[in-house]
């Protein structure tokens, strides 16, 4: 890479960083919560939001911004639950940035607790963009195999938390969750670790409670 390239870079990654500055303080002024997920393409993102759709609702508002390169299937299926989604699609960029996040936030209603943020399907790319959250979860599925935290250090290392999906397969795969969840603890120490199959449900209302208890901190100052 050359000498122009990763000044370019590096310059694009500094205005990310103040624009992600200013959604942070926005999001927290109005006492939002705001919780970036980062996966593989078909982690199960979609899917964990609209399970914790089902479990929020009456108790807790949330909206959701999907990112996604092409279509609006994401935010059609998070409507569906009755939960205000906005669609940005990339048209081929393989990450959000915080200035995407800024153009949707005045359509944002005041009256939420939590907004949702689906990046674009990718392990590696969304990593270096923050998106002014105050949480970033990483999701890794079963199916993908229990050796992906070495591969892609950068997701688990820049991640609050640990999403170990679709545990509902665990019986049928070599997949070992204690490995997985040792390796990403060797390369973020203190990462909280969850273990949910949001199709069936086991593991939901601990990644439930996590969330409500950092929202309060959040309101109360303590984040
Ligand atoms: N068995 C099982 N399948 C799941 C679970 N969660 C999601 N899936 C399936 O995995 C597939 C992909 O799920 P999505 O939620 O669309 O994944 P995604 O991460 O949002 O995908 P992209 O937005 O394309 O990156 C779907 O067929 C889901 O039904 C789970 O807990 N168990
Ligand atoms: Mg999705």
């Amino acid at each position: 890479m050359s000498t122009k390239t990763i000044r370019v870079q590096a310059d694009l990654l500094a205005t990310n960083k103040q624009v992600a500055a200013e959604i942070r303080r926005e999001l927290r002024s109005r006492g939002i919560l705001c919780v970036n997920l980062l996966s593989s393409p078909g982690s199960g993102k979609t899917t964990l939001l609209e399970a914790l759709a089902d479990r929020l609702k009456d108790r807790i508002r949330m909206a959701v911004i999907e990112g996604d390169i092409e279509t609006e299937r994401d935010a059609e299926r998070i409507r569906r639950k009755g939960v205000p989604a906005w669609q940005i699609t990339t048209g081929g960029a393989c990450h959000l940035e915080a200035r995407m996040i800024g153009k949707v936030l005045g359509d944002v209603p005041a009256a939420i607790d939590f907004l949702f943020i689906e990046n674009v399907g990718n392990l590696v790319c969304p990593a270096s963009y923050d998106l002014g959250e105050d949480l970033r979860f990483v999701l890794l599925s079963s199916p993908e195999g229990d050796d992906k935290p070495a591969k892609y250090p950068q997701a688990f290392l820049s991640a609050d938390c640990l999403i170990l999906t679709k545990t509902d397969l665990i019986p049928y795969l070599p997949f070992d969750p204690a490995r997985a969840a040792a390796e990403a603890l060797s390369i973020k120490p203190g990462l909280r670790v969850f273990m949910v199959s949001a199709l069936c449900g086991d593991g939901m209302d601990a990644l439930v409670e996590y969330l409500v208890e950092a929202l309060e901190r959040l309101r109360s100052g303590r984040a």
